[in-house]
């Protein structure tokens, strides 16, 4: 990666991820910082808040597992297969064979290091409440949801029908220049190509099954107490360009 421009960087991630790539500048190694090792562009950052700050909405136990083994098992995995593909691809004959199966374990592992990236900034021990009245967050709620509850239900909903392991995504479009819900399956499944995520939420049964058990909704709900709105007006800024 070494010589490589940033964007021509997150070109590469937007490649195998999809969407996610775009805008989750921390997600990757910054040019002008130390040299990133060619086969590990990607690295584990440290939460930007304590594991218990989150308690009582989320877990403390569930907050270090979720960030130190299940995440960290993502930026290790994805820098492995960004290698063994390159390695594969040059080497040829038989190792061809295994390219499709190591994209898509780069597609997944990478996906969902750019997800949890931005989830652990949505959250903050400040959070919950709704977005500033003013900000141009809450007023593109209410213009494409008609208003800021109507964007959490179609959000929330998004969320809790995920089948099985997933993310419920509220997403900026910039074609239409407008916001979407999305899910996304697993991390990288059922989703589309050049959205930028704004407020992403894990449904994966290891984000809330130590306190919650079955009740994904009562997570859902807690979710909405410690969500930073100041960092998805951030997001939204950045990526319309405002
Ligand atoms: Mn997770």
């Amino acid at each position: 990666m070494e010589g490589f421009t940033r964007r021509e960087m997150l070109g590469t991630a937007a490649a195998v991820g999809g969407w996610m790539a775009v805008g989750v500048e921390s997600a990757v190694a910054q040019p002008g910082g130390e040299d990133p090792k060619p086969t590990e562009p990607y690295s584990l950052a440290p939460l930007p808040y304590d594991y218990a700050d989150l308690e009582p909405h989320i877990d403390a136990q569930t907050m270090k597992l979720h960030h130190d083994i299940h995440h960290a098992g993502y930026v290790k995995n994805a820098n492995a297969a960004l290698a063994e593909l390159t390695a594969i691809r040059v080497a040829g004959g038989d190792q061809l064979a295994r390219v499709r199966a190591v994209t898509e374990a780069l597609s997944f592992n990478l996906s969902g290091h750019l997800l949890h990236t931005v989830f652990w900034t949505n959250m903050s021990k400040s959070g919950g409440g709704d977005p500033a009245a003013d900000g141009m967050l809450a007023g593109m709620l209410r213009r494409d949801f008609g208003s800021v509850d109507s964007a959490w239900k179609n959000f929330s909903a998004a969320a809790a029908q995920v089948h099985g392991s997933g993310w419920g995504i509220l997403a900026y479009e910039p074609h239409a220049k407008h916001l979407m819900v999305l899910q996304a399956e697993k991390h990288q499944n059922v989703t589309v190509w050049g959205v930028v995520p704004l407020l992403v939420l894990d449904v994966w049964e290891h984000a809330y099954y130590l306190k919650y058990q079955n009740k994904r909704t009562a997570y859902i709900d807690a979710f909405r107490n410690v969500v930073n709105w100041e960092d998805v007006d951030r997001r939204l800024r950045a990526a319309a360009g405002a």
